[in-house]
């Protein structure tokens, strides 16, 4: 059965595919992103589910050996984009940044393999992607978890996929810019400026970034060298979730190995992420482990949580917090909260809704029971497409489309979205 909306993201998706990959949208993002391809492999895998498996070998094409998948693939040239391959300087084979991003793709293989049609072209397919994928989980924890925390530092604000949120305001000011040079920006050129980071923050990930490439792209180096490191709840919550259902994807695929590695890693973060919960604020906060204090910011990186198995208790508070913000805004989730100084509707991360966060957040509610804000949120998600089209964000409060247009992963959302409310068969 077709539905004007499951036809509409259709058609993105197939805009958007180049063959192997699929771009976020044409122009502003011209290249493969990390968990993009994750999580719009979801949608694909109900349209075509080999191609949907394709997205995320073709990422795992690109592991580096130490066991890093990085946050971009620069497939081919295009000038376009800032900063593009000249500018990381990471000298791989087919050029890649040298950084990564919110490790998804655990959690979206469990799906493919839980959804697919044809079971042992699935079953051979996740086999071959497991180990690749545990040595991506194997790579965070050594690298950005010296310590032994149980939980992740990112060292650069891209690596959350949340680039920039309040968050990253605090740790970001002590990163420099003397030094960084001239540079023009192309998101401007494609996207509204007041939608977008400002040109200051802009500066500050390139100082980062050129002094990443100072290290020669050492990843076992660069926790300790960056002026930046911040433990996020949401980004552990879905390095965990993703540990956790590799864990069980191992368990139907005879690897007994690989199984118990990742639960002892989901585990452990887990009884870590505690250390994260504020009392005061009713959600998780992000660590500035640089400076050894939380971060008294509230972003919805605090509520991503409840994507992985915290406790009930913590689960049933977070659905409380959401609540509250859903009495105080039109479309959920605002990515902060509109009562803090810092909120501002449309620029990218400081308060807009954004469909993969909604779907992340409404999968671990829906898992807990909580099955009427999530009913709310995924609501929202889809009155937001029917008003504004399939674009990158939206503002919470008047649904305006903000960012890029045409956007994939919107798209792969909204295919999840009827799948699940069953207005597609
Ligand atoms: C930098 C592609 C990506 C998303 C991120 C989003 C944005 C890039 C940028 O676009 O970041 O990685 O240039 O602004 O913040 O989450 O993966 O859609």
């Amino acid at each position: 059965m077709s539905h004007p909306l499951y036809d509409g993201a259709v058609e993105i998706l197939a805009r958007n595919d180049l063959g192997h990959y699929t771009v976020p949208t044409h122009g502003l993002y011209p290249f493969q992103w990390n968990w993009d391809s994750a999580l719009s492999a979801l949608g694909q895998s109900y349209v075509n589910e080999s191609r949907a498996w394709t997205e995320i070998e073709t990422l795992f094409d690109h592991q580096w050996p130490d066991g890093m998948v990085p946050h971009i693939i620069f497939h081919k040239e295009d000038e376009g984009y800032f900063p593009g391959p000249s500018v990381w300087g990471t000298e791989r084979p087919v050029p890649t940044s040298g950084i990564s991003q919110p490790a998804v793709t655990g959690f979206a293989v469990r799906k493919l393999f839980e959804r697919a049609k044809d079971l042992p072209s699935a079953r051979a397919r996740a086999k071959a992607l497991l180990p690749k994928i545990q040595a991506w989980h194997d790579w965070f924890f050594a690298t950005r978890d010296p310590e032994e925390t149980g939980l992740v530092a990112i060292i650069h604000p891209w690596e959350s996929g949340r680039d920039n949120s309040a968050d990253w305001n605090a740790a970001l000011s002590r990163v420099p810019t003397e030094g960084v040079g001239d540079f023009q920006r192309r998101d401007i050129q494609h996207a509204a400026a007041a939608h977008r980071p400002t040109t200051e923050q802009y500066q500050r990930y390139i100082w980062l970034v050129k002094h990443f490439r100072a290290q020669g792209w050492d990843t076992a180096k660069l926790h300790d060298a960056s002026p930046f490191r911040v433990v996020d709840p949401g980004f552990n919550a879905i390095l965990l979730r993703s540990c956790a259902d590799l864990a069980w994807l191992a368990e139907q695929l005879d690897e007994p190995a690989i199984g118990a590695r990742a639960k002892t890693q989901s585990d452990k973060g887990l009884a870590a992420m505690e250390h994260l919960w504020s009392d005061r604020h009713q959600q998780y906060l992000c660590y500035d482990r640089a400076i050894g204090a939380p971060v008294d910011c509230l972003t919805v990186g605090g509520l991503l949580p409840v994507f992985t198995a915290i406790a009930p208790d913590r689960s049933a508070r977070i659905a409380a917090r959401l609540e509250d913000l859903a009495r105080r805004t039109t479309y959920m989730i605002p990515s902060h909260d509109p009562h803090a100084p810092e909120y501002d509707g449309e620029r990218y991360w400081l308060g807009p809704a954004w469909l993969i966060v909604n779907y992340m957040i409404a999968d671990g509610l829906n898992r807990d029971g909580h099955t009427e804000i999530a009913a709310r949120i995924v609501g929202d998600s889809m009155k937001l497409i029917v008003e504004s089209g399939f674009s990158e964000y939206y503002d919470p409060m008047t649904g305006a489309p903000c960012g890029g247009p045409h956007f994939t992963w919107t798209a792969a959302m909204v295919i999840e979205f009827l799948k699940q409310t069953g207005g597609v068969e």
